[in-house]
């Protein structure tokens, strides 16, 4: 009759040890999560896009210059500002060309087997006599395990070719590349056929002085039918997509 007690303390025991170890767990994954915060030193995952801000690549800046507030040069604008207060302007060349300079790398991997076009949120420094076509270009590159989405070749979009758009003073957006077709002078979109799980390696090189970049996105080019995109020149890539595709924004 005294093994009763016994079961009951035992089990009292077991009750308590198994909430003891739940909270444990409770408090790791706490921890882990807040380990998991992002930074604007990473490239944003989302389930159809890449995005990322040009600052973070481990390349030398060469002729790149960070503008941050307090720099003269910085262009706060009447819209929304440059993500995280920041940007890159290229300062080699001249207004309107030259080789390609000071190359940036970014390794990203692939989230979703899909086409993906390339758009990045550009902003051109014109002075009140300069032409809306200058100022208003880079280069891009992409190396790894894709083919070409749309009109050009595998070959042209692993190699530097013009990227360009609209910008003038105020923030629009590089849109469409500029590269032969058939012999023929081509200017249109950049997509590429991604793979999930794969590694590549964008490049972006200066061309045009002044241009300058806030921000790079790769999303799904279905998404323009879905969501109802406008992407055409002077278009706001932050006013135009949802909010949720600009890069991490870190205080
Ligand atoms: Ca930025």
């Amino acid at each position: 009759m005294t093994r009763l007690p016994n079961i009951f303390f035992l089990l009292t025991f077991l009750f308590f040890v198994s909430c003891g170890t739940s909270d444990e767990e409770e408090a790791i994954d706490e921890v882990e999560e807040v380990e998991e915060e992002p930074t604007k030193t990473d490239i944003l995952y989302g389930d159809n896009f890449i995005v990322f801000e040009p600052e973070i690549t481990k390349s030398d800046l060469g002729l790149w210059v960070k503008r941050v507030p307090g720099d003269p040069k910085y262009h706060v604008g009447t819209g929304i500002e440059a993500i995280n207060k920041g940007y890159l302007e290229f300062t080699g060349n001249n207004l309107n060309t030259g080789p390609a300079t000071s190359p940036l790398e970014y390794e990203f991997v692939c989230p979703k087997t899909a086409q993906y076009r390339l758009v990045m949120r550009m902003y051109q420094p014109l002075a009140d006599d300069e032409e809306e076509d200058k100022r208003n270009d880079v280069y891009v590159r992409l190396e790894g395990d894709f083919t070409s989405g749309f009109v050009y070749t595998t070959e042209t979009l692993e190699t530097d070719h013009k990227f360009w758009g609209r910008g003038v003073r105020k923030w629009g957006s590089t849109i469409k590349l500029e590269a032969e077709v058939n012999g023929n002078d081509v200017l249109t979109r950049a997509v590429y056929n991604l793979k999930e799980g794969e590694t590549y390696t964008f490049t972006m090189s200066g061309r045009a002085q002044g241009t300058s970049i806030d921000y790079i996105l790769f999303y799904e080019f279905s998404l323009e039918a879905s969501l109802g995109l406008t992407i055409e020149n002077h278009t706001d890539i932050a006013t135009e997509l949802p909010e949720n595709f600009r890069p991490n924004v870190v205080e």
